[in-house]
């Protein structure tokens, strides 16, 4: 049985990836809805029924768990799904500010993501939840997930927009920044060098195969099989844009059912 992992777009093959490494003998159908992507700016409502027709295509490949690799969607689906279906389902929000809370010194962490994800309060209250006295200083960057959409990584319209975007963080006493938003990690370099090496970036890439990891164990459903698995990938929007990106990302040739 395959774990499913979904995103708006192609943000989500950065916990795939992750899943790929720490568990690779796991099947993974990985639906990317490049089509409607930014979910960012759209309404809670609209995001929600998107992740509901994604999760109902999903659920006929019969997965054992499904990951909404999207911390938009997360936000606002991810309860809404779970009372839909009846096995585990995981969100990026929980793992990430876990990881965040174990990493911080200072007990200040920024969080960049999407309108949506922003305007949720998720993060904040997720990093609450773990420590009362933590200080969260959230930053929307809505011009990020186009970008990457557009493979467009380290250009120098990229290095300006992410300048004028999160520059002035450095001015808080941040040592962890959460990328909120699983398309961040593909800006990882340019992120990095526009806010200096004090500030650590956090993804909740790793963090959340961890918890697919132990769920799986405990389930006693991890795949033993000897044979490496033949991922499977869906976009809904142009699929040569997803495969060059999923394929540069992933460092393998991909099948695509576009
Ligand atoms: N990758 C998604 C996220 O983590 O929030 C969002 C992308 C988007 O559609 N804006």
């Amino acid at each position: 049985q395959p774990i499913a992992i979904l995103d708006s777009g192609v943000g989500g093959l950065t916990v795939a990836k992750e899943v790929m490494r720490q568990l690779p003998r796991e099947k993974i159908i990985y639906f990317g809805d490049t089509a409607r992507t930014p979910y960012g700016p759209r309404p809670a409502q609209e995001v929600v029924r998107f992740t509901r027709e994604i999760v109902d295509y999903l659920i006929q490949f019969r997965p054992k768990m499904i990951i909404i690799a999207c911390n938009t969607a997360t936000a606002v689906a991810l309860e809404d799904i779970r009372s839909r279906v009846d096995i585990p389902v995981i969100g990026v929000i929980n793992p990430g500010a876990r990881a965040a809370i174990k990493r911080t010194q200072t007990g200040c962490i920024g969080v960049i993501g999407t309108e949506g994800t922003i305007r949720s309060g998720a993060y904040e209250l997720a990093l609450k939840e773990l420590s009362l006295s933590v200080r969260v200083i959230s930053e929307a960057c809505p011009l990020f997930v186009p970008l990457v959409e557009r493979g467009n990584f380290r250009s120098n319209e990229t290095y300006e927009t992410i300048r004028q975007s999160i520059g002035h963080l450095s001015q808080y006493p941040m040592d962890c920044l959460i990328l909120g938003c699983t398309h961040y990690p593909f800006l990882t370099e340019a992120i990095a060098e526009v806010v200096g090496s004090r500030i650590e970036l956090i993804s909740s890439a790793d963090e959340t195969a961890r918890d697919i990891s132990t769920i799986l164990h405990d389930k006693g459903q991890l795949s033993r099989g000897e044979v490496l698995p033949i991922h499977q990938f869906f976009s809904s929007g142009d699929p040569l844009m997803f495969k060059t990106i999923a394929q540069q990302w992933l460092g393998e040739q991909i099948e695509l059912t576009p």
